[in-house]
């Protein structure tokens, strides 16, 4: 009998500030591993590349860029890390990434941006199997302290960018592939949940790798 090889997957973690990403992935990382997976975890913006040299340094307020300019970078600093992703999935190593092209689109579009010209630089990247967005409410996002000093911290930003994101969701319609969990429930609770999502997809997919927007 012909050995079924299947691909890893590829899960992305997205959310306003303060949701709890970074939290969940390496709750989910440590998950995936006692389980036995093989998994590599990202988070974009990666801010060690010189692309995200440059990216950092904007986000902390220490440069200026044009929204479009600064917009291509992040899309740019994706595709740095799009032929690794790919190769992996194919490797069998399961993705986990924080953030990702839908964070540039909602971010970007929340500030004026025409929606579709945001779309555009990311089209082709590798499509995740599973975008996973944690909404949490604006009343449990100011309980977790103050915005930072970073920009894009501002409450009515944030309210823009939700919006966005659910344009965003709206688009990327059903199928499984754009879960909203409600992100304002205990950390366990949360992780539970995410869990219940990306367990059967732990041991890969049969799936074709898509690309983004097609
Ligand atoms: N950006 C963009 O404009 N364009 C792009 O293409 C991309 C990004 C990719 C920096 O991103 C900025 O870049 C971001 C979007 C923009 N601007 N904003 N806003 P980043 O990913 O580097 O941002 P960050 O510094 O990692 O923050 P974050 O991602 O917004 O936070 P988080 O990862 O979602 O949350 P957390 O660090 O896991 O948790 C925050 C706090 O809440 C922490 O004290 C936790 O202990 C607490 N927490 C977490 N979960 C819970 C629950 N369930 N209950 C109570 N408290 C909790
Ligand atoms: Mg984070």
């Amino acid at each position: 009998m012909p050995e079924v090889t299947k691909r890893g997957a590829f899960v992305v973690i997205e959310g306003l500030d303060r949701s709890g990403k970074s939290t969940q992935c390496t709750l989910l990382l440590e998950q995936l591993r006692s389980a036995g997976v093989d998994v590599k975890l990202l988070k974009v913006p990666d801010r060690t590349t010189t692309i995200g040299k440059v990216i950092d340094s904007y986000l902390r307020k220490e440069s200026e860029l044009d929204d479009r300019a600064i917009h291509l970078l992040f899309s740019a600093n994706r595709w740095e890390v799009a032929s690794s992703i790919e190769s992996s999935l194919r490797a069998g190593t399961l993705i986990l990434c924080d953030r990702y092209a839908f964070s540039g689109l909602a971010f970007s579009s929340a500030q004026g941006l025409p929606y579709t010209w945001c779309r555009a630089p990311d089209a082709g990247l590798p499509a995740p199997d599973i975008t996973l967005l944690l909404d949490v409410s604006p009343e449990a996002q100011a309980k977790r302290g103050g915005f930072g000093a970073e920009r894009y911290e501002q409450t009515e930003l944030q309210e823009r960018v939700r919006a966005a994101f659910e344009r965003v969701g709206d688009e990327m319609g059903g199928g499984g592939r754009w879960v909203v969990v409600d992100a304002d429930a205990e950390q366990e609770a949360v992780a539970r949940e995410l869990w219940r999502h990306v367990e059967p997809l732990a041991q890969g997919t049969d799936e074709p790798l898509r690309r983004l927007w097609d």
